[in-house]
């Protein structure tokens, strides 16, 4: 039995569209915080007496597409690893500390913590980069959530054999706390990959976005590195905004917002002007994460609480990286 735990994480500078849909390469760099205080744990138990793989997910036993994704993780870290002949059935409990309705990006640190228990239980002696290859391959946010910190994800090149998140800098470089302003509890209307197709083929502003990215990547990534709030903020919100200006462009446009989102939009901006640097940042969802200081942390969420719709906010900070938890037999 091997368990493992991971966190989500939120990107700073957001991955949005492939270049190459089969081996799930982004077509821009993206850099991600992983959080601290949530995470998914998941247990890889191998049983040569199933027929086929079994996955239970937050207490209920989940078919259809959730778990082809599951065997397809492993059967990947089965392959890497040069095994012959058939992988040995499992049984995979995953389970989520935090509400997948969130918007967190609960795959993130599903397939981070899944690659992680995976390795162990397939006795695969597969490192962290290779682990991070293989969970971008299946999605490529999970690729970001195996290192801790600030994690960077290049864009992939046509052809690229391996592509894996490489970590920036770990959690104690910067102490940037992250306020998920939580607007609705529904599930999210198209789900991220489905909406990145629909944006890169029906966008007439995909070209600019894919354009544009890097350079915004590259501010974000070098006030990562100096610390620098008021460099880092005004690039994080161009960058979502970016990414959903493109996607709203899409036929049938995308609107992951709903009114509550643009409220808090409008009230972070207004904490700027009476001096509380705070920065929002949106995913495929409507809520709405800020990014500040530490010390701004309380002042911030009291006013974030205030404004109308906001039903929680959920007060995150930079984490570690997916490990193992335990492991036994
Ligand atoms: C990000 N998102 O950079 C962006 C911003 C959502 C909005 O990465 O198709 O679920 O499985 O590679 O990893 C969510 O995308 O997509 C995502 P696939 P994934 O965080």
């Amino acid at each position: 039995m091997s368990r493992a735990a991971a966190h989500p994480n939120i990107a700073l500078a957001k991955y949005w569209g492939k270049r190459d849909y089969g081996h799930n390469l982004p077509a821009v760099p993206s850099l991600s915080v992983t959080l601290a205080g949530m995470a998914t744990t998941t247990t890889v138990d191998l049983d040569e007496s199933l027929e086929a793989d079994v996955f239970e997910l937050d207490g209920a036993l989940a078919e259809g597409r959730p778990r082809e994704r599951v065997s397809d993780m492993l059967d990947r870290i089965h392959r890497r690893a040069g095994r012959q002949g058939p992988r040995p059935r499992a049984r995979v409990v995953s389970a989520n500390d935090f509400p997948t309705a969130a918007g967190l990006a609960s795959s993130a640190s599903a397939f981070a913590a899944l690659a992680v228990a995976g390795n162990a239980a397939l006795d695969a002696g597969l490192d962290a980069s290779v682990l991070s290859h293989l969970a971008r391959e299946v999605s490529a946010s999970s690729g970001r959530s195996l290192f801790g910190g600030y994690v960077v994800l290049p864009a992939g090149q046509p052809g690229d054999e391996m592509l894996a998140a490489e970590p920036l800098v770990g959690p104690e470089h910067w102490d940037l706390r992250l306020l998920v302003a939580v607007t609705t509890e529904g599930e999210k209307a198209v789900g991220s990959t489905s909406g990145m197709i629909r944006t890169a083929e029906t966008s007439p502003l995909y070209r600019g976005w894919v354009d544009g990215a890097p350079a915004l990547f590259e501010q974000i990534k070098e006030a990562v590195l100096a610390r620098d709030l008021s460099a880092l903020g005004p690039a994080v919100e161009q960058s979502a905004l970016a990414m959903h200006a493109t996607a709203i462009a899409a036929a049938p446009g995308l609107l992951y917002w709903n009114g509550v989102t643009l409220e808090v939009m409008h009230a972070v901006r207004r904490l700027r002007e009476d001096g509380l640097e705070a920065y929002f940042t949106i995913d495929a969802g409507p809520h709405v994460k800020v990014v500040c200081r530490a010390a701004d942390a309380s002042a911030i969420a009291e006013a974030l609480g205030g404004v109308l719709g906001v039903r929680r906010l959920i007060h995150a900070e930079p984490g570690e990286g997916a490990r193992l938890v335990e492991a036994t037999g």
